[in-house]
């Protein structure tokens, strides 16, 4: 049967109308279920090994557009839903955004799990579903405030499976129930994402914005994701959560394994854990408590067979990003792994006594990092500059030890998602150009290179941005309000709100242009700075540059003298569905972190395959870009991560010196506080914000300004040379096949995962 009699005959049955006369929200539920029972037919990928992704995070954007790509059924029914005056962009605003990550480490996973499948490797994602995601960011009086994210519907892409099982901690027992999402690879058969939700979970739990009682874990387990992890009850949470999460993992691992009749004895042949990042750390001592105390194992048997499973991921050096709980805690939450952790403390103990390499510190905090690191068999970083830096600085003495488990895994991006589904303008051009192939194989993108000198190919992709700039345009103009220009440089830059990621230091750009605009210096064309970030809500720096980059816009959007030549326009609610409308549209893409502490970026590869050219630091995945587009093609700046760590190492980076020597940057800082800021924004805010930068700047913000300045205008003024700036555009496109997600896990899998 078609596929149009097949939709045809799901509207007739649940709604008694047809394809033209329904609503958009009654298509999208039947186009939902004609896509699900499509899914079913494809085969579930099976091998002799299968590797289990754990993670806390994942975000997987909407589905529906990826999945009929996947499926190879997009263009049929975008082309029976145009013959029937529908259009399937408008219908897939209809599906909510599971909002599960926080940013790239969450998405990374998202993207994983396409590729996995698009392999046709045997991989399974565990995590958590959370009623309200991370939050819904909304904006009142230009300050963040979060809301729940209430994305689940009757129907929608999770599956209720009758797994459960039950958990037990320390002062009680709970009931998980399991829902399954299908991820489908492209033009292969389909795994699973294996989400654990709690049975006795309750909604009502939650009053204002995104408060709850914290302490009736058995109610409020799976509500959110990151809880405030400010006080000592949001901490207990999250190892609720963590423990949660591992021991539903651990128990499907081995029922599944069971269930093949293989011997757990042998558990490293069938079965790889990939831990992404420490939160699923936890799995580690559970396994082995579950084989020594339910299956007979002695302990030398469990800790040697699960140090052979388990291979752990490290997305980050920051400290204060790495999970070290307070061995009290754990009593609380999950006296039953205490005397493992002991044990696996005690044995390493015994073979060293380099205190910074002990599992349980001697303040009485288990690190978790280190759990995974000795009874791991490969650590890898998310970058190569990462990778280095984990071996020579942050883990050297772990380093030292273990050689033979290091390894980089430098990240990439499903194109699925990132091309061929966000930009079917440019996939459509470079079919055209250099044939399908890159579809099945990214690194062909690189014959586009032949095309570098050719006009028609050029224009083409020019215009390819310019339709895109109009599409976000007139989305901005709904969504938020503001009017921008499509003709005017496009400077973006989306990921989570952090310090290290430097937004503050775009904003002081920001300033900079506006009073040098003030001052008469009129830039030859106009620019639209757009920003898309969330921030932690117990993040309180984080919160005042929220507010600081709506200050900001109010002041420039509202000046007259101004506005004609500068915009500023922060997104409310910045997720994986309006990144796929921004990246397209992107001229210039920040990535201007502190050199050293962005392990990657995932960002910076979406940009460059969509035409964007970098502004960066030397920092995660941007030394390998510009590796690969050569100096020609990117624009670098600041101070290199050597430097950076020398800083930090001799204290010696002072923010108040730069801040006295030059007088762009003393006026720039100090208009945050001056009589204009201060008339339309907060005082608390904007003072704290400002005697943080000059009195600490722990992420040295003031260190590359002057550098940032320069070397953006120096790129606004290479805009203008447009025969330069579309080749680097080419330039970039072309050689992004590197970053494919499909290339990072043939790695893992030829590296780590061993699965065929
Ligand atoms: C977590 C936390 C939690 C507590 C307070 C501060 C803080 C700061 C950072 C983080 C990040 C957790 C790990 C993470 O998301 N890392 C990101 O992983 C991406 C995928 O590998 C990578 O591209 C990003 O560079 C990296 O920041």
């Amino acid at each position: 049967m078609s596929l149009e009699k097949q939709l045809e005959i799901l509207i007739g049955q649940r709604y008694k109308k047809n394809i033209r006369t329904c609503s958009d929200a009654q298509l999208y539920d039947c186009v939902l279920q004609l896509t699900k029972d499509q899914t079913k037919k494809k085969p579930v990928i099976k091998g002799k090994k299968k590797v289990y992704y754990i993670s806390m995070e994942f975000l997987m954007g909407k589905l529906l557009s990826n999945n009929l790509i996947n499926l190879g059924i997009y263009d049929e029914l975008a082309e029976i839903l145009k013959n029937n005056g529908r259009d399937l962009a408008v219908i897939e605003e209809a599906e909510p955004e599971p909002s599960l990550g926080n940013g790239g480490l969450g998405r990374l996973a998202a993207c994983f799990l396409d590729s996995i499948a698009t392999l046709g490797l045997a991989g399974d994602g565990i995590g958590l579903n959370y009623h309200f995601g991370l939050f819904k960011q909304v904006f009142r009086d230009k300050l963040q405030k979060a809301e729940k994210d209430d994305w689940i519907r009757k129907n929608s892409w999770l599956h209720k499976t009758d797994t459960t099982f039950e958990v037990c901690f320390g002062d009680k027992k709970v009931t998980s129930v399991l829902y399954d999402i299908d991820v489908i690879g492209y033009e292969n058969g389909r795994n699973k994402l294996h989400l654990f939700d709690l049975e006795s979970v309750d909604e009502k739990l939650v009053k204002s914005g995104i408060d709850f009682d914290k302490e009736k874990i058995d109610k409020n387990l799976t509500l959110f994701l990151y809880p405030d992890d400010s006080d000592e009850a949001g901490n207990l949470l999250r190892i609720y959560q963590e423990y949660f999460m591992v021991s539903n993992a651990a128990q499907l691992i081995i029922r599944e394994l069971k269930e093949n009749k293989r011997s757990l004895h042998r558990m490293d042949r069938y079965v790889a854990i990939q831990i992404n990042d420490t939160h699923p750390t936890l799995v580690i001592p559970e396994l082995i408590r579950i084989l020594t105390w339910e299956e007979g194992f002695t302990m030398e048997d469990a800790v040697r067979v699960v140090s052979r499973t388990c291979a752990y991921t490290n997305h980050t050096i920051l400290a204060e990003a790495l999970e070290k709980w307070p061995l009290a805690y754990m009593e609380k939450v999950v006296p039953q792994l205490v005397p493992i952790i002991k044990e696996l403390n005690a044995r390493v103990a015994k073979k060293y006594k380099d205190p910074r390499v002990q599992i349980i510190d001697d303040q009485k905090r288990v690190h978790m990092a280190h759990i995974d690191i000795h009874y791991g068999f490969s650590v890898n970083g998310v970058a190569e500059i990462h990778t280095e830096i984990l071996k020579n600085t942050e883990l050297n003495h772990f380093y030292r030890i273990y050689p033979e488990k290091f390894n980089n895994k430098t990240n990439g991006i499903t194109f699925r998602r990132w091309l061929l589904s966000c930009n079917r303008e440019l996939s459509a051009l470079l079919s055209d150009t250099i044939g399908d192939g890159f579809k099945k194989d990214a690194g062909q993108l690189e014959k586009l290179l032949k095309s570098s000198e050719d006009e028609k190919v050029l224009n083409a992709i020019e215009e390819i941005k310019i339709g895109k700039k109009r599409e976000l345009a007139a989305y901005i103009r709904e969504k938020e309000g503001i009017e921008i220009d499509p003709d005017s440089v496009f400077d973006i830059q989306i990921k989570r709100l952090h310090e290290y990621k430097r937004q503050q230091m775009n904003a002081l750009y920001i300033i900079h242009k506006y009073l040098e605009i003030k001052g008469g210096k009129k830039p030859c064309r106009p620019v639209t700075f757009i920003f898309g970030a969330k921030a932690a809500p117990a993040y309180v720096i984080a919160q005042d540059i929220i507010h600081l980059l709506l200050v900001l816009a109010d002041i420039v959007n509202n000046d007259p003298k101004v506005s004609p030549y500068m915009k500023v326009v922060m997104v409310e609610n910045y997720n994986v569905s309006y990144a796929e409308k921004l990246i397209p549209a992107c001229d210039i893409s920040e990535q201007i972190s502190l050199a050293s502490k962005e392990a990657s970026g995932t960002g910076n590869m979406k940009f460059m395959l969509n035409g964007a050219v970098t502004l960066g630091t030397s920092d995660g995945a941007n030394v390998e870009i510009h590796q690969l587009v050569g100096d020609g093609n990117i624009y670098i700046f600041g101070e290199k991560s050597d430097a950076v760590i020398g800083h930090y190492a001799k204290a010696d980076y002072v923010s108040r010196d730069y801040y006295k020597k030059s007088p762009v940057i003393k006026k720039a800082v100090d208009f945050i506080v001056g009589k204009q800021a201060m008339k339309v924004g907060h005082r608390e805010n904007l003072e704290r914000l400002h005697k943080e930068l000059l009195n600490k700047d722990w992420f040295m913000t003031l260190l590359d300004l002057e550098d940032y300045i320069r070397v953006k205008d120096r790129m606004l003024s290479d805009y203008e040379d447009r025969e330069k700036w579309k080749r680097m555009m080419l330039v970039n496109i072309a050689k992004a096949g590197f970053f494919s997600s499909d290339r990072t896990i043939r790695e893992y899998n030829e590296d780590i995962w061993k699965l065929k």
